[in-house]
């Protein structure tokens, strides 16, 4: 028979069921994967210094939280993390494993200026990732994650657009061959005054290139996953949009965009409030889609449970227990069943900020 990828890769039973495995009824993704950069700000916004140790045991507070395999399917985590054990010693691909979490890993190099584009910027890491590749599926890891952005305000331009797809699918094949999933996340920034009807047109454009040279690259369907940004109006347009009418666009844009053959879309959060997060993903998951509708959150899943540790080794099981209330209502919005009730005001809070960048 037809061999589902053509160049051989004698991962493609394990690619596709690790990508079942995270696209799992009622799981999702619990994304922590800040570079040392960006968890420094995150760290800063509780008055702590960005220290090895200090990312250390905000690492640890999150991935020996009791439970949590309940609600997550995969982790993504920075390169030190992955290398990472918690203070007794204990690996925390490890902690994951015996939570029947997958450990995943962020591969790319971050963001730097597109020349020749309107201010736009592209995603680097290609240089050595299957060596790298080789090396963090030896150190435990089974899927990966490359995020690059695309900025509505700032054209998006032809170029910007075809690079961001290009670099996604070259990616992902070498993960492929390396024996990881990819996530693929080219993110649509909130960024703008634009309606939705304009993000729709963007991310339906930015996505039939994803899968264009997805396709060129002969990357098999079955073993990636999407990591998408939902089909909101522009964070500073005039109206909000309620999440019927968030749902109602971004799975039209999916249905036309993404083929069923493709296991999970587990979207991110993007500097939405971990409510409108939840709420969001739940009226996507009121009737049946072809796919896995889940989440991949950062900001969404991690706010509170920043702001009730505080650094402080006493808080770190309210810390946790922030963490699991949160995973479970974007569980139960994975399957469709969350009501808003019993929600604290943190909650409520957004965390926009315009021109942010990680
Ligand atoms: C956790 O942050 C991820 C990595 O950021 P840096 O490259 O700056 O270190 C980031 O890719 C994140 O996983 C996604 O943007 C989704 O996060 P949100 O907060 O939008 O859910």
């Amino acid at each position: 028979s037809m061999p589902i990828r053509s160049s051989s890769s004698s991962y493609t039973d394990e690619l596709v069921k690790t990508a079942k495995t995270i696209a799992s009824p009622g799981r999702g993704i619990l994304a922590i994967d800040e570079s040392n950069a960006t968890c420094g700000k995150r760290l800063a916004s509780i008055g702590l210094d960005n220290t090895e140790g200090n990312r250390q045991a905000y690492r640890q507070l999150l991935l020996t939280t009791p439970g949590l395999g309940e609600y997550i399917s995969g982790s993504i985590l920075f390169e030190e993390t992955l290398y990472q054990s918690t203070t007794d010693g204990k690996k925390f691909v490890d902690c994951l494993r015996d939570e029947n979490i997958v450990p995943g890993i962020k591969v790319d190099k971050g963001l730097v200026p597109l020349p020749g584009s309107n201010n736009e910027s592209w995603c680097q890491g290609l240089d050595g990732l299957a060596s790298r590749s080789a090396e963090y599926y030896q150190q435990g890891a089974r899927f990966a994650k490359w995020r690059t952005v695309v900025s509505i305000p700032c054209g998006p331009s032809a170029l910007a657009v075809k690079e961001a797809a290009w670099g996604l699918a070259r990616y992902a094949s070498i993960s492929q061959d390396n024996g990881l999933v990819p996530i693929v996340e080219p993110e649509i920034l909130l960024d703008g005054d634009h309606p939705i009807e304009r993000t729709l047109e963007v991310a339906e454009r930015v996505w039939s290139e994803v899968f264009y040279y997805l396709a060129e690259n002969n990357v098999m369907f079955e073993g990636i996953l999407l990591k998408p940004s939902m089909v909101t109006p522009g964070a500073e347009h005039k109206e909000k949009a309620s999440p019927e009418t968030i749902a109602k666009f971004t799975l039209q844009m999916l249905s036309r965009r993404v083929p069923p053959a493709v296991p999970g879309i587990m979207f991110l959060s993007g500097g939405q409030s971990e409510m409108e997060a939840t709420l969001n993903l739940n009226a996507m998951n009121q009737s049946p889609n072809p796919w896995h509708v889940s989440f991949s959150y950062a900001r969404a899943l991690q706010n509170s449970v920043l702001k009730t540790w505080q650094g402080r080794p006493w808080n770190v099981e309210g810390a946790q227990k922030a963490l699991l209330d949160r995973a479970k209502a974007n569980s139960l919005a994975q399957l469709g069943k969350y009501t808003a009730e019993d929600e604290s005001d943190e909650a409520h809070k957004g965390m926009f900020v315009k021109g942010y960048t990680y």
